[in-house]
């Protein structure tokens, strides 16, 4: 399916609550920011890139409680037209630029798309799984309802400037505890936008439904255009090793998703 271009009427307009919230805590939440049209396209799309598996681009799987499903599908960009302009409309990057205070470049891209069972993501900030760059700001795009029984993201109040000391990525709990957290929940329509050094969690999720999400990464274009490396780099790893020192299944050059790795013994087809 072919879908006009959305989001191309410029940047978020930022209230002062929002730049504030920026400041402090390194992440903001734009309500309603894409039309119910809007999102039908981003939805469509996405759904897509899930139904390649992996065939196109990279994608990952998990075992669940209900069987081996499909974790993550990445660098699909240069696969999906829409999707490309989506990641370049101005509602993206324009509000990506007026926070960083210079232009951005297109770093990495993926849908993470915990389903009923899937994994959640250990605490930790971006920027230490992206070897290339020193600082980011990532996009979430909910793509279902998000809320603390189908693992939504966990943001700190706070942010350090700087990276915290972890263990292959992971913030250990003396740091996590001292910290208030709070869950965000999004809806369809919304975006969240995050700086690399924000700390943030989720949980697994057990309801039965699928809590599904876009992640756009951008660096500061002086910083130099890396995503051709990044994903040449992570391939590389990620064909040295699958499983973690945790266990868990590696999807990230860091060890921080909870998800298991696919049980070859299990019985069932993997569902994409
Ligand atoms: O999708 C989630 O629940 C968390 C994602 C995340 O933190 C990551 O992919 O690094």
């Amino acid at each position: 399916m072919h879908s006009d271009p959305v989001g191309q009427n410029g940047g978020v307009e930022l209230t002062a609550k929002q730049r504030a919230d920026w400041d402090r805590s390194g992440w903001l939440v734009a309500r309603d920011a894409f039309t119910e049209a809007e999102f039908t396209a981003i939805d469509v799309a996405s759904r897509e890139v899930e139904s390649w598996g992996d065939e196109r681009g990279l994608a990952h799987f998990e075992q669940t409680r209900l069987g081996a499903v499909i974790a993550r599908s990445e660098d699909f960009e240069p696969h999906h037209g829409f999707l490309r302009s989506l990641l370049r409309s101005s509602i993206i990057t324009d509000t990506v630029d007026a926070l960083f205070g210079e232009p951005g470049v297109l770093f990495k891209e993926k849908i993470n798309y915990k389903h009923a069972g899937g994994g959640g993501f250990a605490p930790h900030q971006d920027v230490t799984a992206y070897p290339q760059i020193s600082t980011c700001i990532s996009v979430m795009i909910p793509l279902d309802p998000a809320d603390t029984t189908n693992g939504c993201l966990w943001f700190t109040t706070r942010t350090p400037g700087t990276t915290i000391q972890n263990v292959r990525g992971a913030i250990p709990e003396s740091w996590c505890s001292e910290q208030e957290w709070v869950p965000v929940e999004v809806s369809p329509g919304d975006i969240v936008f995050f700086d690399g050094l924000a700390p943030h969690r989720s949980d697994t999720n057990r309801s039965q439904r699928s809590r599904r999400a876009m992640y756009v990464t951008y660096n500061p274009r002086s910083g130099g255009d890396f995503r051709n490396a990044y994903y040449e780099d992570k391939r590389r790893r990620l064909a040295e090793a699958s499983v973690g020192e945790s266990g868990n299944v590696l999807i990230s050059v860091n060890d921080d998703f909870l998800g298991q790795p696919v049980d070859a013994s299990a019985s069932g087809d993997i569902t994409a």
